[in-house]
């Protein structure tokens, strides 16, 4: 009996199905936790999802900045992406079930007892954790609400940057999709940057990676988090975990047991 989180499969479901073997994964009494983008640029995000929806007691996830995008174009609010392989699925007998799955998704999964908080993004350093999921309360409620798809048509944009300047409930949901979805460097005065995908290295200060932030509220768990493939793994502290190795683009997809922070890797199986 084990929970684990898996970082970005973004459709690898190949990989997926490796990983699930190497861990033995029992749906019985094991439970998976993806860190959002389980969809999109891999070669079969409909495999993914069906697998999902056949064991979702076994599994929960956060939301990634793929899977909302996917939420919109399911709605008729956007078009798939150019690099989106997403057609099967967006044409299968499973998509109104995949749509009602996603929509009751968090964007933030509290694990008190194996002190974890996992997010697909990060957690914005001017955020601590309870001001954080008091705040994710209203993105919960409007995406599970009737009006969600007029919800989700107000989450494009890149403004507001900073928490202190959503005046609405409109902005203060695009702030907190981005940063929870989106972010990896912020300025100086904790904005969110939209410029900058690359690795640490590659980027100049003042802009720091969210976590490095001088100024960033104590988080009282280890923040699991994806997306920033580019990272690929190097900030493993006590304090964050960062699980997305790329494999979509030919590197692994990794996964932690919260019981005891035992990393797997598989390899990206063609
Ligand atoms: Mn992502």
């Amino acid at each position: 009996m084990a929970t684990y989180v898996v970082g970005d499969v973004q459709g690898c479901f190949k990989s997926l199905r490796a990983l699930l073997n190497a861990i033995a994964f029992d749906s019985q009494s094991d439970h998976l936790i993806f860190a959002g983008d389980l969809i999109a640029r891999g070669e079969d995000s409909l495999g993914v999802i069906d697998w999902v929806l056949s064991h979702q007691s076994a599994v929960s996830a956060v939301l990634g900045n793929h899977d909302l995008h996917f939420l919109a174009v399911a709605a008729g609010l956007r078009r798939p992406k150019t690099k989106d392989r997403t057609d099967a699925l967006l044409t299968s007998s499973i998509l109104d079930d995949c749509v009602a799955w996603y929509r009751q998704c968090p964007l933030a999964i509290d694990r008190p007892d194996e002190h974890a908080l996992i997010v697909h993004a990060g957690v914005w350093p001017g955020f601590d954790r309870l001001k954080l999921l008091e705040a994710l309360d209203l993105v919960h409620e409007r995406l599970t609400s009737a009006d969600w798809i007029a919800a989700l048509d107000t989450m494009y944009g890149n403004s507001p940057a900073h928490w202190d300047q959503a005046d609405s409930e409109d902005a203060k949901s695009r702030f907190l999709i981005n940063a929870c979805t989106r972010m990896r460097y912020v300025e100086p005065d904790l904005s969110l940057d939209f410029e900058h995908k690359e690795a640490p290295e590659y980027v100049a200060h003042p802009l720091r990676p969210w976590m490095d932030h001088p100024a960033r509220l104590a988080i009282d768990r280890q923040v699991i988090f994806g997306h920033w493939a580019t990272l690929n793994g190097r900030r493993r502290t006590q304090a964050v975990l960062a699980l997305d190795t790329g494999c979509v683009w030919g590197g692994q997809l990794t996964a932690v047991r919260l019981d005891d922070r035992h990393l797997i890797e598989v390899p990206h199986v063609i």
